[in-house]
This record gives C-alpha cells, sequence and structure tokens, in this order.
C-alpha cells in the first residue's frame, strides 16, 4: 500500500536544517538531538510533525513544520517546512491529547492506521529535560500514567510505531494536561488528602536548593494550620505551623525556600497576604511534638520535625514527596486550592 507521495519539490527549507538519508540510527538521532541556542515556545527538537524510516535506505517520508518564537513578545516564526519522502505503510496517524486531574489516571493510545502488527516504544520529553527521553520497557499501545501529579504536568508523550512492513512512525507529540486538584482542609483534623504526594524522577541530586509552593491557600484562621512535607529520604520540615494569627487567609500562594537564601518566615500574628505570592523561610511557631498525627489511616510520621528546607540539600530528590496538612483547632476550615508543587534549582 503505497500511502503517502509528496513531490520533492515542495520541499522548502528556511534556515540550517538537519537532514536524514533513512537510516533507523538518524531516526534516533532526530528523536534525541539537541539543539541549542533556541529559546522557543515550542521545543526546538520537537518534531511538530511526522516522519517516518523506511526499512530500505530509499523509502522515507518527512513532514515537518518547525515554528520558533525566539522573541517571546512575538508570535511564533514558521522557520521549516519540509515536505517530502514516501511512506509503503502508514496512512494515517493520530495521537490526542489527555486532560486530566491529579490523582487521575492518563492514557495515551494512538490511532495508527498501518499494516498490523504495529509495535509500539514510548518517549517522554519531560518539562525539564531537553531531549527525547525512551521510556523503558513501554511498548504497549497504550500508555498509562497512574496517579498524575504536578510533576507530570507540561510533559510530552510521543510513541514510535513500526508497521509490519518495517516502516516506522514517530506519532505525536501529545501533552499532557493536568488540572490540580483542590485539597480541602475540614475545621479540625486531617486534609482530606493526607499526604498529597508528587512522584519526582529523572532528577539529578545535586540541586542548590529546592523550593515548595502551596497555590492558592484560604482558610479562615491561619494559625490553625500546621503543614509538613517530607522528602523520599525522609526527611520531615515544617513549612509553617500556627502562623498568620487568628487572621483569615484568601488565595494566598506561599513559597517556602531553604534559610539561608534570606526570605523572612511567615508572619506569627499579622495575616499572612491574600491574593498574592508571599515568599517564606519555614517556621514552626507551634508546640511540635505530635501534633499532626491522629488516628489510622491518617497519620503523618513522628517529629521531631526540622524548619529548615535545606536538610534536603544533597539527598537523592526522586521518589515520593508527601505533604500533610492538619488543621489543630475546632471550627474554621480551609481548603488548599490549586494543590502544590515542587522546585529543584540546580
Ligand atoms: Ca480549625
Ligand atoms: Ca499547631
Amino acid at each position: 500500500m503505497q500511502s503517502l507521495l509528496v513531490d520533492n519539490a515542495k520541499t522548502q527549507r528556511c534556515q540550517g536544517v538537519k537532514r536524514f538519508e533513512g537510516r533507523s540510527h538518524a531516526a534516533q538521532e532526530f528523536l534525541t538531538g539537541r539543539r541549542s541556542g533556541l529559546d522557543s515556545f515550542f521545543p526546538a527538537s520537537l518534531p511538530l510533525g511526522v516522519f517516518a524510516l523506511g526499512s530500505s535506505n530509499s523509502w522515507f517520508v518527512e513532514l515537518r513544520v518547525r515554528l520558533i518564537r525566539d522573541d517571546p513578545t512575538k508570535q511564533p516564526v514558521l522557520y521549516e517546512l519540509a515536505l517530502h519522502g514516501l511512506s509503503a505503510s502508514f496512512l494515517d496517524w493520530y495521537l490526542e491529547n489527555e486532560y486530566v486531574s491529579e490523582t487521575e489516571d492518563a492514557e495515551f493510545w494512538p490511532w495508527v492506521f498501518a499494516p498490523e502488527p504495529l509495535t509500539y516504544q514510548w518517549y517522554a520529553w519531560y518539562s525539564w529535560s531537553e531531549e527525547w527521553e525512551l521510556l523503558p520497557g513501554q511498548t504497549n499501545q497504550t500508555l498509562v500514567i497512574t496517579n498524575v501529579d504536578s510533576w507530570d504536568h507540561t510533559n510530552w508523550f510521543g510513541v514510535l510505531v513500526t508497521s509490519a512492513t518495517g516502516e516506522r512512525m514517530f506519532v505525536g507529540p501529545a501533552r499532557l494536561w493536568v488540572t490540580p486538584m483542590p485539597i480541602f482542609i475540614p475545621t479540625n483534623g486531617p486534609a482530606l488528602r493526607y499526604p498529597a504526594t508528587i512522584e519526582v524522577f529523572g532528577m539529578r541530586t545535586n540541586f542548590v536548593w529546592v523550593e515548595v509552593r502551596l497555590d492558592e491557600l484560604t482558610h479562615d484562621r491561619a494559625e490553625d494550620l500546621d503543614i509538613l512535607v517530607v522528602s523520599p529520604s525522609g526527611h520531615k520540615v515544617i513549612l509553617m505551623s500556627d502562623a498568620g494569627g487568628s487572621n483569615r487567609v484568601d488565595k494566598a500562594t506561599l513559597v517556602f525556600y531553604p534559610n539561608w537564601i534570606g526570605w523572612p518566615p511567615p508572619p506569627e500574628t499579622n495575616a499572612i497576604p491574600s491574593h498574592g505570592e508571599s515568599h517564606y523561610r519555614c517556621r514552626n511557631y507551634g508546640e511540635w511534638e505530635r501534633q499532626l498525627e491522629t488516628q489510622p489511616p491518617y497519620v503523618a510520621p513522628p517529629g521531631p520535625y526540622l524548619e529548615d528546607l535545606d536538610v534536603v540539600r544533597g539527598s537523592n530528590p526522586n521518589g515520593i514527596w508527601r505533604l500533610y496538612i492538619y488543621d489543630d483547632s475546632t471550627n474554621k476550615a480551609g481548603v488548599l486550592e490549586g494543590s502544590w508543587t515542587i522546585k529543584f534549582v540546580y
């Protein structure tokens, strides 16, 4: 079956472009190729189109459109349009973006019309990486990402499909969009997700500092809150406890840093500023033995707790980070509407 035929004469190149001659290793090079020096809205080596490479050197198809935004104030510019080649087997292919809420499972399923059986190898482009990375063992037709969290947000996925004739097609990329799920805080006791988790992966250990961000915190009495974060290595750090006095806090975004960076602690009796972003070091104004513990299954790890995010420096950041939010006094409740995220600075 001859599915796609584009006249070579239609090939148009506007800027230096890597040329591929249809060898399979060239496909890998494209998938993992690094293009530096382009500060673009779209990742520079993202195959914003599709390409396939035939099993013989003379049969290949490449459809690529590359848009580059080198000035954030401008619209992306079309720098490259390449249409050429011949596909022996792929008639149609498509991978849809996936939209899920935090804690749900995401599923990517490519629509591919080509001679069967088809084999699959999935790739990911993470927001912090600059390469397409092979996902080991992900060779099913469907890619399932369980219990998505903010760490999965803004990642791209694609799958290299091989048809029965040996022709290969990179299907994608498609984006995973994650909607944060509110963390509800009762009048007294553990928050509804206790802990709320983020599974970090793919990060180097030599980060200089870590930031923990709480998005849109609302509470009728800020000092009721005891907030603990636990690292994959077991460091237990109180971000904030008994801060903000008896004041209401409304849609406040709080970013916590290691103490040495020099931000102040959250206020003890004054109000935490509402409707904006505040930068703090950690501070525990409360009595801190056992204050977060409660009856199973809602058990936070016991103290003693530390008050400085710097303690995690040098440890392996990969693994599950846990956030425990506890309301320590009757009456007055709240919600962390935008959930939470972690950032590593190298
Ligand atoms: Ca309360
Ligand atoms: Ca407390």
